[in-house]
């Protein structure tokens, strides 16, 4: 009897699996959809601290426009330097882009230019190298949007530098992508052969969903594993079944090749998507620093979101020099001292009082002094870089910016390995 019952179930699934895994499918499928709000974030705190802070040093940035009509364009600009401390666990950025990071295609990308050069495609920047950047881009969906600047590298993925919204107004049905083509005539790039790509995606996707019901509905994984199992294996395919499939391989075959057929004599002359390369980006020319700094040890004491680096920092230049500004991972800590008015820059980013020094009078041409830095702010903490307490690595990077009564600005790279401490303030 209870053989009976088992034998009975194990027919009626079998006979069923295929629908019951559809529905299983689509009930899953639902499920997670309906579970899933609008995203806000988009992953750029998830990096570790160390690895945000030791890859790359995004300074002088600047958004064109932070309120744009569908249609307009603005543009990123900056500089971007390589840090000397660049992890030995992330491939140096031999074969790299700079990108937009953004949630969704909210601005098409128009161009990026590094060192002056157009770079459609990857590129190789160099280690301890400073590039000057710019990207433009062009409105395209309305809404409100955090918009950052990234360089993808090969095998590190993107690594997103700071981030500013940008409100998109006007009506996403107006968009348009011209784009002037070699032949001379110029296309609407987001609706060219729009129909087509509908039509054969339409067609492919019937003919999948076709195929998947011809064999799930016909005993389904279950059915042809039992059959497998009791030693039918050679039956489990039917001369039928067999037919079926060479059809639908003899039809699917013709169907591309009249397809390609009708492409190519409509569209004679078409160049494939460019590969390669740029090699040599211009860096910028930088004079040589007249500052040289010794790292002599740190702490990083996590209650009080507070980095203190104790530094011999000797001045070999002919003006007097004064610390004004300390940036890592995009953050900007600011000596208010140096800079008195309001710095225009993302505000989540922006410690305006975050730097301080044991001793803030100005170093003296040929003087060499211990000074002890404090870099401190909740920004720390918002921005997840206290982080680099609980790293595998508890280094820290930066760019420190020295400014003379002249006007000019030196940037030294800063870093090393810190001390972490837990103990209340
Ligand atoms: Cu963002």
């Amino acid at each position: 009897m209870k053989t009976r019952i088992l034998t009975e179930l194990a027919r009626l699934v079998t006979r069923h699996a295929g629908r019951l895994w559809a529905l299983a499918l689509a009930a899953g499928l639902a499920l997670t959809m309906a579970s899933a709000g609008p995203a806000d974030a988009h992953g750029e705190k998830s990096q570790a601290a160390f690895l945000r802070m030791r890859t790359l040093g995004w300074y002088d940035l600047k958004w064109s426009k932070t309120q744009v009509n569908v249609n307009e364009e603005y543009e990123i600009t900056g500089k971007l330097h390589i840090m000397n401390a660049w992890p030995a666990s992330i491939r140096v950025p031999e074969r790299c882009f700079v990108n937009v990071g953004q949630p969704g295609a909210m601005a098409n990308r128009i161009g990026v230019w590094v060192g002056g050069q157009f770079t459609p495609r990857s590129m190789e920047l160099k280690v301890g190298k400073t590039y000057e950047f710019r990207m433009l881009l062009r409105a395209r969906r309305p809404g409100h949007w955090h918009t950052h600047v990234q360089l993808s590298v090969e095998t590190g993925g993107p690594i997103p530098g700071p981030g500013q919204y940008i409100d998109i107004k006007g009506n996403f049905a107006d968009f348009t992508d011209p784009v002037k083509l070699l032949n001379g005539s110029t296309i609407n790039l987001e609706t060219y052969g729009i129909t087509s790509i509908y039509l054969w995606h339409a067609f492919w996707m019937i003919v999948a969903a076709a195929w998947i019901w011809y064999w799930f509905t016909r005993r389904g994984l279950l059915g042809r594993f039992m059959w497998v199992a009791s030693g039918k294996e050679e039956e489990v395919i039917t001369p039928q079944e067999r037919l079926v499939g060479a059809v639908t391989l003899g039809a699917t075959l013709l169907v591309v090749i009249i397809g390609y057929s009708i492409a190519a004599s409509n569209y004679p002359n078409t160049i494939p998507l460019q590969a390669g390369d740029f090699r040599n980006i211009p860096a910028i020319d930088e004079p040589a620093s007249p500052v040289q700094i010794k790292f002599l040890g740190g702490t990083y004491k996590v209650p009080g979101r507070e980095l203190t680096a104790n530094l011999k920092i000797t001045n070999s230049g002919k003006e007097p020099l004064r610390v004004g500004e300390f940036i890592t991972a995009g953050l900007r800590f600011l000596n208010p001292d140096v800079y008195t008015s309001k710095v225009d820059y993302p505000d989540y980013l922006l410690a305006e009082r975050g730097l301080s020094l044991s001793d803030p009078s100005p170093i003296q041409p040929g003087e060499t002094r211990d000074v002890t830095i404090t870099i401190q702010d909740a920004r720390w903490d918002t921005e997840r870089l206290s982080g680099l307490a609980y790293d595998v690595d508890s280094s820290f990077a930066g760019m420190l910016f020295f400014f003379s009564p002249s006007g000019e600005r030196y940037m030294v790279e800063l870093s090393g390995a810190v001390i972490p401490s837990f103990l209340p303030v």
